[in-house]
């Protein structure tokens, strides 16, 4: 069974679109994920899909080298 979601999360570190797009790349090629909005000005990253996990999220914006707000 397909269970579609919706999540937010915020993402420290972002100054430019360099920044943004690194991360959209990262968060876009994890299995499950279909849709990634990264806005900039706001730092917030909108994540649609299936059965992504946070822990997922946490490390592809990891790997584009930024950090998940409140994360510590
Ligand atoms: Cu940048």
């Amino acid at each position: 069974m397909s269970e579609q979601r919706t999540r937010e999360y915020g993402v420290e570190g972002m100054s430019c679109e360099h920044c943004s797009a690194s991360v959209r790349e990262e968060v876009a090629g994890l299995e499950g994920v279909e849709e990634v909005t990264v806005d900039l000005t706001s730092g917030r990253l909108e994540v649609q899909g299936q059965r992504f996990s946070d822990e997922q999220i946490r490390s592809a914006v990891a790997r584009a080298g930024y950090e998940l707000a409140g994360s510590g």
